[in-house]
């Protein structure tokens, strides 16, 4: 997978991507991430990469010509053009999957007030991170490309993707502990400590289920459940009591 990222910012990259998974990925050639100056594609004295905007009003629009030769100077057969903008679709995980699945992604981040309109004729997919505000589109590029280059086949380890996978667009993780087992009084639950490895995994499955329950409604709703589940959620549900029916 190659990444190329269009910015008026590119020192704002360099710390996230050398470190832990990204920087891992990238030295073995699972991805490779450039960050493009959107400023080496403007003309003139003063390489002018943002004008008033016609009709008048407050701030500046960043110029079409200026974007137009440099995405065309990135794009190339299996290339997808990705605005990063707070009109884009929020992005989740489905959508990361997807976008994981591409050869050559290029990411272009606003940091004026607009970009000009004609842009969109050269944009796959314009993507928000959520309903708030940043101040460009940088912080944004970086969320896509650490969520996406963990999906790349080889970046986390094998084992790791079919987790991945029955995770997704499921639930919340369980709880997990680690030593000591008792301290300032607070223990860590009986069951992790049994060795029973299935009353452990039904254990986990009930405090996944549960969690997310409680912190995100709108995620249980989302899913189906086999039988196994049902079953922990009723006892979940009517507090461990079977139903008589
Ligand atoms: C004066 C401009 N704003 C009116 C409220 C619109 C605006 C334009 C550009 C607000 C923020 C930005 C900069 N943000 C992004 O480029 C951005 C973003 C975001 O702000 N939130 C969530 N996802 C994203 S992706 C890019």
């Amino acid at each position: 997978m190659k990444i190329d990222i269009l910015t008026l910012f590119p020192a704002m990259f360099a710390s996230p991507f050398n470190e832990s998974i990204i920087e891992r990925a990238r030295t073995r050639k699972l991805v490779e991430i450039n960050t493009v100056n959107i400023r080496d594609y403007a003309l003139g004295r003063h390489q002018q990469v943002d004008d008033y905007p016609y009709g008048g009003g407050a701030g500046m629009v960043m110029k079409f010509d200026v974007l137009s030769r440099a995405i065309g100077s990135l794009k190339g057969e299996n290339s997808r053009v990705i605005y990063l903008s707070p009109q884009g679709k929020p992005l989740d995980q489905d959508t990361v999957v997807r976008v994981a699945r591409q050869e050559h992604l290029i990411l272009l981040c606003g940091h004026y007030e607009g970009i000009d309109e004609r842009i969109m004729n050269l944009v796959d997919e314009e993507l928000s991170i959520g309903d708030y505000v940043l101040s460009g589109g940088e912080l944004a590029a970086m969320v896509v490309v650490d969520a996406v280059t963990r999906l790349i086949p080889g970046v986390l380890g094998d084992d790791n993707s079919s987790q991945e996978e029955s995770f997704v667009g499921g639930l919340l993780e369980y709880p997990h502990y680690t030593r000591p087992r008792i301290y300032q009084g607070e223990e860590v639950p009986e069951t992790l400590l049994s060795g029973h490895h299935e009353q452990i995994r039904l254990w986990r499955k009930k405090l996944s289920l549960k969690r997310t329950l409680i912190k995100r409604p709108d995620l249980l709703l989302k899913r189906e459940y086999d039988q196994e589940e049902r079953k922990l959620l009723e006892e979940i549900l009517f507090n461990g009591e079977k139903k008589t029916k």
